[in-house]
């Protein structure tokens, strides 16, 4: 069997890059190591950039985006029960749509299949081969039975745990993290969000989100020590949690029922370097992580395998190697600047087992500097709604 580009990762990054290179004729195959349905089972982001909202229309999956994302103007910081709203719209004319990952893959796993690009789930054993030749290669198990794809390059956008980032020699990668010392308690419940737009909390009993997949559909978060246990956390406790952290206004609005997932996830940076190991690339979580407060890791994603499509295009179609030669740099350079925004947004809204008084008042005076600046509002909303690319 042979490609022009195998991806392996069947996520949104894997997904939107095969979707990107097939409109422009060049063709895919995608190995994805779980199921549609286990991909799609996984509840994760809920906020898309512009630049993602603009990268999903060129890929030809906007429709049902358009007709059921939510388009937000803002979001409101509350700090120990103070709101401001940061109007985006107003600060620098952009917005951001809330629309979950779940649907993002969904559209994007149809529209595969109906182009009829090759995608093998439930791929096992997945493993990479000579790609710092020119004639890399996948093997995979499917059904018990032993496959090789040779392909001119390899995607790799397998997330943090995938098998390309892992397949390194030592020392051809540095690599850069940061672990926070607590995680996410996520709950999504159909019932109406508390607020029209995303409230992001910081009280002294910890960081607290109010977020949303849809007018019926809502998504909360509390900030949970790392070694709690989502079997701890009945729904009634999680409620009563979330109301002592936000203000007392959405506190009282606040519509709570039973949840329908219910989950844990650890916060950490993380980027590697370079990006680019002669015809195998790395793109999205595969090649770095950041905390979930700036909204950030699937857009870059996004991002990423956006800068990846065109370069492979350029490719096939200019002849060129321009692009793949800078892909590394080029994406590194928006990643950081990332990296930099979620853990700056970490950072003032969690509360940290070693923050002194001194501490707590800085990030006091953060909340009190960005609400009362024009610039540093202007800061806040044109990193959250996304960095040119
Ligand atoms: P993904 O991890 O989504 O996809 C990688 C795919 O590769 C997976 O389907 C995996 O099964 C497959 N794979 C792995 N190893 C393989 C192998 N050896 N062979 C074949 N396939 C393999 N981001 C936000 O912006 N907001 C959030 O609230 C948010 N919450 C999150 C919660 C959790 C628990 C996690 C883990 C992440 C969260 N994220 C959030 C980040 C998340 O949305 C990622 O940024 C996004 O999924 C990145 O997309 P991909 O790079 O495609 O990686
Ligand atoms: C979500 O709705 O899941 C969400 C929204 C914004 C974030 C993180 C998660 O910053």
């Amino acid at each position: 069997m042979r490609t022009k580009v195998a991806i392996i990762g069947a996520g949104p990054g894997g997904l939107l890059l095969g979707r990107l290179l097939e409109n422009a004729g060049v063709e895919t195959v995608i190995l994805e190591r779980r199921s549609q349905d286990y991909v799609l089972g996984r509840i994760r982001a809920g906020v898309l950039e512009q630049g993602t909202v603009e990268l999903l229309d060129k890929a030809g999956v906007g429709e049902k985006m358009h007709a059921e994302g939510l388009v937000h103007d803002g979001v409101e910081l509350c700090f120990d029960g103070e709101k401001h709203r940061f109007d985006f719209r107003e600060l620098i004319g952009r917005t951001v749509m809330v629309y979950g990952q779940t649907e993002v893959t969904r559209d994007l796993m149809q529209a595969r299949d109906a182009s009829g690009a090759a995608t093998i789930y439930e791929a096992e054993n997945v493993s990479i081969h000579d790609f710092g030749g020119d004639k890399p290669s996948v093997r995979y198990t499917k059904d018990g039975v032993e496959h090789e794809l040779a392909c001119d390059f390899i995607a790799g956008c397998d997330g943090y745990h995938g098998v390309a980032r892992a397949s390194l020699p030592d020392g051809a990668l540095k690599t850069f993290e940061r672990v926070y010392p607590f995680g996410w308690l996520g709950i999504l419940v159909d019932k109406p969000p508390v607020a029209d737009e995303l409230i992001y909390a910081h009280h002294a009993r910890g960081f607290a989100l109010c977020s949303m997949r849809s007018p019926t559909r809502s998504r909360y978060y509390v900030q949970v020590p790392l070694d709690e246990k989502v079997e701890e956390w009945s729904d009634d406790r999680f409620w009563d949690e979330l109301r002592r952290r936000v203000d007392e206004e959405t506190a009282d609005r606040l519509v709570t029922g039973q949840s329908i997932e219910k989950s844990i996830a650890p916060l950490r940076s993380f980027v590697a370097e370079p990006l680019r190991f002669g015809r195998l690339f790395l793109a999205g979580d595969a090649a770095h992580i950041v905390p979930p407060t700036g909204a950030k890791g699937l857009n870059l994603a996004a991002s990423d395998v956006g800068v990846l499509a065109e370069a492979l295009i350029e490719f096939y179609i200019e002849r060129s190697s321009a692009g793949i030669d800078g892909y590394s740099a080029r994406v590194l350079s928006r990643v950081w600047k990332a990296e930099r925004f979620s853990w700056w947004m970490t950072s003032i809204l969690h509360t940290f087992p070693d923050t002194d008084a001194f501490g707590r008042r800085m990030q006091r005076a953060e909340f009190d500097y960005l609400r009362g600046s024009q610039a540093a509002s202007r800061s806040l909303a044109e990193n959250y709604t996304g960095l040119p690319f």
